[in-house]
């Protein structure tokens, strides 16, 4: 399936029609999530992992105003390098489709074009949400209204620690999004394995996962299933810690006065040099293992 606005690649669509599986990956976290130059690093290495797997990765970016699901190794690579590269939200897309110009897409985003290339499942680390303060500054990702009205299974901590994570989880049910806790009923907080809230259902097996959204596709319900998925016990941030660095992080947020769609690179930044860069490695062992489990979900789901 190829328009002008989108390409799928060869191999993608192949996996799509002869239902292999297939997992989608976002490229904002390459291109505006992790520093260089291991946002290139890292982003290979997922594709690897998949492949090792069995299943076949589709990283979804924006090239030359064409949105790409499955990206070539040279198109990541490009993305990781330029720094002028834009970070692509949904309402984004038109405009920098029409401009010819090139980013990392967000998880509303590649959600939209994974499902528009017939990929129901996707992996990325953290989910944009409600930001605190957004009471009164309006400051919720479009992830969330997105995957309201997008029938993928999204592999995600939990929502990253930086955000109001209880206004969020409000919001995620008001919006219909099941939230299914992977081998856990506490709602993972990104950087920590407890985010400090409950959640209603955990599946035990990917197979489980892969149930309920066939139940919702039977259903014939539009919404994403959140497949949230805890950091290792031993790859966590000391929980202490980083409560102590999330309250500086937002007090820097107010002090520097940054908004709008800088706040989650800027916060994301921040604890990073907060812990002396071991937010990054934390950030790297989520990224692994929900990339992990959503080949596990694809596996189940093909066929
Ligand atoms: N999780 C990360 N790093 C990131 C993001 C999530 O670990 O860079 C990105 C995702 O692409 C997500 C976006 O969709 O941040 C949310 O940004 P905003 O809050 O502006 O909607
Ligand atoms: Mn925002």
């Amino acid at each position: 399936m190829t328009s002008t606005a989108v390409r799928v690649s060869d191999e993608v669509a192949a996996a799509v029609r002869e239902r292999r599986p297939v997992v989608a990956l976002e490229s904002t976290i390459i291109t505006h999530g992790l520093p260089r130059p291991r946002n290139a690093e890292v982003a290979l290495e997922a594709e690897a992992a998949l492949r090792d797997a069995g299943v076949v990765p589709a990283t979804i970016g924006v090239v030359g105003g064409v949105a790409t699901v499955g990206l070539s190794s040279d198109e990541i690579t490009a993305l990781a390098g330029d720094d002028g590269v834009d970070k692509v939200s949904l309402r984004d897309l038109p405009v920098v489709g029409a401009l010819g110009r090139s980013g990392g897409t967000t998880v509303a985003t590649t959600a939209f074009l994974a499902h528009r290339a017939g990929i129901t499942v996707f992996a990325t680390g953290g989910l944009g949400g409600v930001h605190h303060g957004a009471s009164t500054t309006f400051d919720e990702s479009a992830d969330l209204t997105v995957l309201a009205r997008t029938p993928v299974l999204v592999v995600s901590a939990g929502v990253k620690s930086i955000l109001d994570v209880g206004a969020t989880l409000e919001r995620l049910e008001t919006l219909n999004i099941p939230v299914l806790g992977y081998r856990t009923t506490r709602f993972p907080g990104f950087y920590v394995r407890d985010s400090g809230f409950g959640l209603l259902y955990s599946v035990d097996s990917p197979e489980q996962a892969v149930a309920v959204v066939r139940a919702r596709d039977d259903l014939g319900l539009p919404q994403a299933v959140l497949l949230a998925n805890p950091v290792g016990e031993h790859d966590q941030l000391p929980p202490d810690e980083h409560d102590a660095i999330l309250a500086a992080a937002w007090a820097e947020v107010e002090r520097a006065g940054i908004s709008g769609n800088a706040t989650t690179p800027f916060l994301l930044d921040h604890v990073r040099r907060a812990t002396g860069d071991r937010s990054l490695e934390v950030n790297l062992a989520v990224y692994r293992g929900n990339v992990a489990l959503a080949g596990q979900v694809a596996v189940a789901s093909a066929g």
